[in-house]
């Protein structure tokens, strides 16, 4: 019998692009500004084509419903301010979002609010010729069985729906 390789999301870039970003674990939190204004910074000023975000932009993601359906007349918490910016980011350049084992919880729901695309995890990105595997890499952690069980059972959409309260540590 041969053997098979799992189907792999693939996402092939536009000629049109000539630089990509990649970043990830910047563990976004309310209790620390400095890191979010490097972070508006960076997004205002890259002169990428694309950006990917490739897990645990955020420390923590507790749901979309932090998030307010109209961004443009929230009072500017934390949440809001981060979904703005992607916004604002995407209204520029291509903007991607895969999650990490932080921010797991980030859902369409906020992507759409953003115009951010979700990538599964993994991604094949074929750019330039290459293609580069994109991943956050917590699914390698072939020693830590517990915590892929936990990963395999709040991937279940239906466990996701119904979560609440404050995510694990
Ligand atoms: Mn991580």
């Amino acid at each position: 019998m041969a053997a098979t390789v799992p189907q792999m999301a693939e996402l092939h870039a536009p000629p049109s692009w000539r630089t990509v970003d990649f970043i990830s674990d910047l563990h976004l939190q309310a209790g620390e500004p400095a890191t979010f204004s490097a972070w508006q910074h960076y997004l205002e000023s890259t002169p990428a084509d694309a950006v990917f975000i490739l897990g645990d932009l955020f420390e923590v993601w507790v749901g979309d419903d932090a998030v307010s359906t109209d961004l443009s007349t929230s009072t500017g918490n934390f949440e809001d301010r981060c979904a703005r910016l992607l916004g604002q980011t995407a209204g520029r350049l291509a903007l991607f979002f895969m999650h990490g084992n932080r921010d797991f919880l980030v859902g369409q729901t906020l992507m759409d609010l953003c115009h951010t695309t979700l990538l599964a995890d993994p991604t094949v990105l074929a750019f330039q010729g290459q293609r580069w595997l994109l991943s956050h890499g917590d699914a390698l952690c072939l020693g830590d069985v517990d915590y892929l069980q936990f990963r395999q059972q709040v991937q279940q959409p239906r466990m996701a729906a119904g979560f609440s309260g404050p995510a694990f540590a």
